[in-house]
């Protein structure tokens, strides 16, 4: 299996801690988004809409993070990321989808640059955007979590609610977001760092990791 990443994206990120999970072994093409690698034509043939991440597994191309997870979950179906009840089931796509809906596209890298470059907001009026999005969604994944985390957010099993949460958190991190305000995120974010699955994954260890 091959994957197009980049080490700071989040949506990368939720892919590594699948096929990690899954115990999948894979190759990393690293795209340079700083660059505007995905950009080039090399890789616009690669992924038509020009974004990471996109998985290569068997000779098939997929993108979009979320299709990407079910097709694992599906295709490599132990350990699961999913539990079996369709209920639960829907409960945890729930929670998933709103930060990948959401949450993230909001604050993704094309619309921030949109932002400053092309409506020609200032760095400060960046931040103000960001941390509205983030505060907004995260008052509701908080209070989300109260009925349903322990150990993770969906009891004691690591599921894809988790595999979006903590790449959303540390990227919220990584623009100063105080988490102090979300207790239930902070705990279940330092708990899963713990996980070997999600360390590996974790920006700061990839090949194309910049210091
Ligand atoms: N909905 C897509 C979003 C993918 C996405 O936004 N990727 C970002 C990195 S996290 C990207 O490639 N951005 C390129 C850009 O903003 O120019 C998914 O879940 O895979």
């Amino acid at each position: 299996m091959y994957l197009y990443s980049y080490y700071r994206s989040s949506t990368s990120f939720r892919v590594r801690i699948a096929l990690n999970l899954k115990g999948l072994k894979y190759t990393i093409f690293p795209i340079n988004l700083k660059t505007k690698e995905h950009q080039t034509d090399a890789y616009l043939r690669v992924n038509s809409q020009g974004i990471v991440p996109t998985l290569i597994d068997q000779g098939h191309t997929l993108s979009q993070s979320m299709a990407i997870l079910e097709y694992l979950e599906q295709k490599y179906p132990t350990p699961a990321l999913l539990p079996i009840d369709p209920l639960e089931q829907a409960s945890i796509r729930e929670f998933s989808l709103l930060v990948a809906c959401d949450i993230h596209p909001l604050n993704n890298l094309q619309v921030l640059t949109y932002l400053t470059n092309t409506l020609g907001i200032d760095e400060t009026q960046k931040q103000v955007w960001y941390h509205h999005w983030i505060s907004k969604g995260f008052q509701v994944l908080e209070k989300k979590l109260k009925m349903t985390a322990d150990a993770y957010c969906f009891g004691h099993q690591i599921t894809f609610a988790d595999i979006c949460l903590i790449p959303q958190v540390y990227n919220a991190l990584r623009f100063q977001v105080d988490l102090s305000n979300f207790p239930m995120i902070a705990k279940i974010y330092s708990h899963c760092l713990k996980h070997p699955a999600i360390e590996a994954a974790l920006p700061e260890n990839q090949p194309d990791a910049e210091n």
